[in-house]
């Protein structure tokens, strides 16, 4: 059974000793930010903050997945289960999609605010680091919007939200995100773009919101086929869309057309403040409805390993395997330490050429503006593994043959690696490794044997070995 609400997954992450209370008052301004964020450095426990200052009533949940043992806890699995099984279990899950369900009423209409009543500073979000550019009250959080044209694409991805007023917010809406396509249509017909915030939805409906469903494919079923339920949604007040009804906050409202007002910077999910202040789109709100003593969930992204480090790659990780499908591909994996820029694929060698035609269909996905660095090894490597990658790539990938870079690819704005003209057109650079033997290699001759254990001696001698261990004395 999934978890209906957050609130069930906080109980269950308390018995599993995954979570801590912080029973006396945080500031929000900083405290609670440096707490979370060095929670994520210990590979702490999650916070729950029961108090936070000038927010009379909310409560504030810090790094709900900030390790791979509560992402297994969201989906029911145990908390040592591996960085593969998880994995698999993901994807098994995302290609089994279940449809919402609309239902008439949920606890997320306990409190409807509108008009005067609107207040987006009520709700303890934080100035998360030092230097961001306002209080950002999205950061594990998702926003769903609808196509303009009548298509039934609805779309649900997880972007920050900073607050300007008590009813605007600001937003980095790149183009080539789902939102930023939206958008782009919604701006040129002149017309406001219908959105709604969703904070504090059950945990697989927001690890689902950052899922990278294509245009026409709605995440929400996506997220359902991880909860192996339908969501229970109800409609939102002033918006033609809907929301999970069990979640602890929701911000209606309109994306204004042709306005920008400067937002950021933000300390970013590559683990630096990227993204200089600049002018971007609005958010304006026309209705707030929230669930008693609501609970604001705040993922304070920066250095590995935090919610990004984690969840963006099982989604984008999710998105490569279907970009590989048809190609001898055996097992692709996005490292966390690769902030979501590195994904790492073994494969047979079956033709000369194969790692470059791996590169170049995750390249030609969606993920070619979005992870710049491929490393193809033979299938003998665990990808799962970055000792053995490093491994393959320092001792398997020729320093000139094996390197493969292209210039003017497509990127964007928080890419560190790129200068600012760079960054400002979102102009990058691919690199693929190539750490496979080159099929040609005679296997008797040229590819030289693998001196481990269970590769460099004979079965015989491997079996008896294995069958006294502890009589040597191990
Ligand atoms: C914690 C977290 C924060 C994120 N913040 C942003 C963001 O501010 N802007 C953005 O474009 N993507 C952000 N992402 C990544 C997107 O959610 C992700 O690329 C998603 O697949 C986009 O959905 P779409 O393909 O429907 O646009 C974030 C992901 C996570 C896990
Ligand atoms: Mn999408």
């Amino acid at each position: 059974m999934a978890f209906k609400d957050l609130r069930e997954f906080i109980e269950a992450l308390e018995k599993e000793k995954q979570l801590v209370r912080v029973k006396r008052e945080v500031d929000w301004n900083l405290e609670a930010g440096a707490i979370i964020r060095r929670a994520y450095e210990l590979e702490e426990r999650a916070t729950l903050f029961e108090k936070v200052k000038d927010a009379p009533g909310v409560r504030m949940m810090g790094g709900p997945i900030g390790t791979y043992s509560r992402m297994a806890l969201a989906m029911g699995m145990s908390a040592d289960t591996s960085v593969k099984e998880i994995a698999n279990e993901f994807d098994r899950r995302v290609s089994n999609p279940i449809k919402p369900m609309l239902v008439s009423k949920g606890p997320c209409k306990e409190n409807i605010l509108k008009g005067d009543d609107i207040d987006l500073f009520k709700f303890g979000a934080p100035m998360a680091h030092d230097g961001d550019g306002g209080r950002y009250i999205s950061t594990w959080a998702f926003i769903t919007t609808r196509d303009l044209e009548d298509t039934g694409w609805v779309n649900w991805g997880m972007y920050r939200q900073m607050i300007h007023t008590k009813n605007t917010l600001g937003g980095l809406i790149l183009p080539g995100q789902d939102i930023g396509r939206m958008y782009q249509k919604y701006e040129k017909a002149n017309k406001p773009m219908p959105f709604a915030t969703v904070i504090g939805a059950d945990p697989l409906a927001t690890v689902g919101g950052s899922l990278s469903a294509g245009p026409g494919e709605c995440e929400a079923d996506l997220a359902g086929g991880l909860r192996k339920e339908p969501i229970e949604m109800v409609k939102c007040e002033t918006v033609d869309l809907e929301v999970p009804a069990h979640a602890e906050l929701i911000i209606e409202g309109h994306v204004l057309p042709k306005v920008r007002v400067e937002e950021g910077p933000f300390g970013e999910y590559t683990g630096f403040r990227t993204s200089p202040r600049a002018p971007r789109p609005v958010y304006e709100v026309t209705c707030i409805t929230h669930r008693n003593n609501p609970i604001l969930t705040v993922s304070n992204m920066g250095t590995p390993v935090d919610e990004a480090d984690i969840v963006m790659t099982l989604c984008w990780r999710n998105e490569a395997m279907r970009a590989v499908k048809s190609l001898p591909v055996v097992e692709v994996a996005m490292p966390a330490y690769g902030s979501g820029h590195m994904v790492v694929v073994s494969v047979e060698r079956a033709y000369s050429g194969v790692a470059i035609h791996v590169a170049n269909a995750i390249w030609g996905s969606k993920l070619g503006y979005l992870v710049p660095f491929v490393v193809v090894v033979d299938k003998d490597v665990d990808v799962h593994n970055l000792g053995e990658v490093v491994h393959a790539i320092s001792t398997k990938c020729h320093p000139v043959r094996g390197v493969h870079s292209r210039p003017n690819t497509p990127g964007h704005a928080l890419m560190p690696f790129l200068d600012f003209e760079e960054r400002l057109w979102g102009r990058a650079a691919n690199l693929l490794l190539d750490c496979t033997w080159p099929v040609g290699w005679d296997p008797n001759i040229e590819i030289p044997p693998k001196a481990s254990f269970g590769n460099i001696f004979p079965k015989e001698i491997q079996e008896k070995v294995v069958a006294n261990w502890e009589n040597y004395g191990f």
